[in-house]
């Protein structure tokens, strides 16, 4: 058979662009809430790398803010600022001397900005107590436990937003990151657009589908023109808001026909986040059907996440064309070598050398 009638499998490369993944694994971008002022610490080395090291194909870092204003908490990662570029820059030489390929997840709060960190309890931090203005589309606040009502947005500001997705672009690039992705699900702030939960403005990035997605199609085609084309360029969105009269799958697959319009070229898919009181089906693989939709509906790349552990279910996904990428989240900080492990559960050891200094353990 040629090589395109071979089904992709969990080990098969994947290329996109002029970048090519040794596998079809990722580290799903995961908050650390460990950075100094959004600078990057010896956590996120050994975090990172050794993540790398495991066999991974794709180590995304975590949301990485755009502004300061734009963490989640004061422990989140930043590249509002030229001195968070080496820092990044070290930990993803790392990343490509152990064949990976380092990426990053650029990201604005909104409402969901100034909150402690989940060890401390996660709620909003008071405005006397290290807590910030928080901003969004409009002003209704998320819920239980982030009850501050943020300040809604003006267009001056909205422009200034994507001029800080903008400017963060450029500083990724200057990283050596490969692969950006822009942080539009959980509902944080470009979420909150999308959505008319969140998003009861008049203007026009309110009311319709169409004023609702302007604030994402905007940011993307301002980023799309600062990153180079040769770079995989990619949206994570969540695919529905798990409530009616929400944002859902049949908006989220005509919002990925635009996005490929606008040069994206692989949406990573996954869900809630906006509506603290919806009810989620969470269980193995409860968002693999929807990047399975809008792989064949949208006709776009997708990768998949959430709540996926088992080799032998993370390869039926690619072999069956479901996805093209998969990536682990709370599984990857259970076992950083999960691919190396995975490789030897599906008889794909050669596809995975291990590094040198650990070549007599496996
Ligand atoms: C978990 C989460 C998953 C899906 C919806 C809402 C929340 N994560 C998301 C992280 C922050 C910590 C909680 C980010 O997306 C930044």
């Amino acid at each position: 058979m040629s090589n395109s009638n071979i089904a992709a499998h969990l080990f098969q490369p994947l290329t996109i662009k002029s970048v090519t993944l040794r596998n079809r694994i990722g580290v799903s971008p995961m908050c650390e809430y460990s950075s100094e002022d959004g600078v990057a610490t010896d956590w996120h080395l050994v975090h990172l790398g050794s993540r790398a090291v495991g066999g991974a194909g794709l180590v995304i870092a975590e949301a990485t803010a755009v502004s300061p204003e734009g963490r989640i908490t004061p422990g989140d990662a930043g590249i509002w600022a030229d001195k968070h570029i080496e820092p990044i820059a070290r930990i993803n030489r790392f990343i490509k001397q152990h064949g990976a390929v380092p990426g990053i997840q650029l990201a604005h709060a909104g409402r969901k900005a100034s909150a402690q960190l989940p060890w401390q309890g996660g709620a909003h931090l008071a405005d006397d107590n290290g807590g910030w203005q928080t901003l969004a589309p409009s002003a209704v606040a998320f819920g239980d436990p982030l009850n501050k009502i943020p300040r809604t947005l003006t267009e001056t500001e909205i422009l200034q937003v994507q001029n800080n997705f903008v400017a963060a672009a450029k500083r990724a690039l200057a990283t050596g990151i490969e692969w950006l992705e822009l942080h539009f699900a959980h509902g944080y702030l470009a979420h909150e657009f999308l959505s008319p939960i969140s998003n009861q403005r008049t203007d026009k990035y309110g009311g319709t589908f169409e004023n609702r997605i302007r604030f994402a199609l905007e940011t993307t085609h301002a980023v799309r023109a600062v990153w180079p084309d040769k770079l995989p360029f990619t949206v994570r969105i969540s695919a529905t808001d798990w409530i009616d009269g929400g944002w859902d799958l049949n908006q989220s697959i005509e919002l990925a026909r635009r996005l490929k319009t606008e040069g994206v070229d692989l949406i990573d898919c996954s869900s809630g986040g906006n509506v603290a009181l919806a009810k989620i089906p969470v269980g193995a693989g409860y968002q693999i059907e929807f990047a399975e939709k809008i792989r064949r509906e949208a006709g776009i790349s997708t990768a998949t996440v959430g709540m996926i552990t088992e080799p032998t279910h993370a390869d039926e996904i690619i072999r069956n064309g479901r996805a093209d990428l998969v990536l682990l989240a709370r599984e990857f900080l259970r076992e950083p070598y999960w691919p190396r492990i995975a490789a030897e559960k599906l008889g794909q050891k050669d596809k995975l050398p291990p590094p040198n200094q650990y070549a007599r353990a496996w």
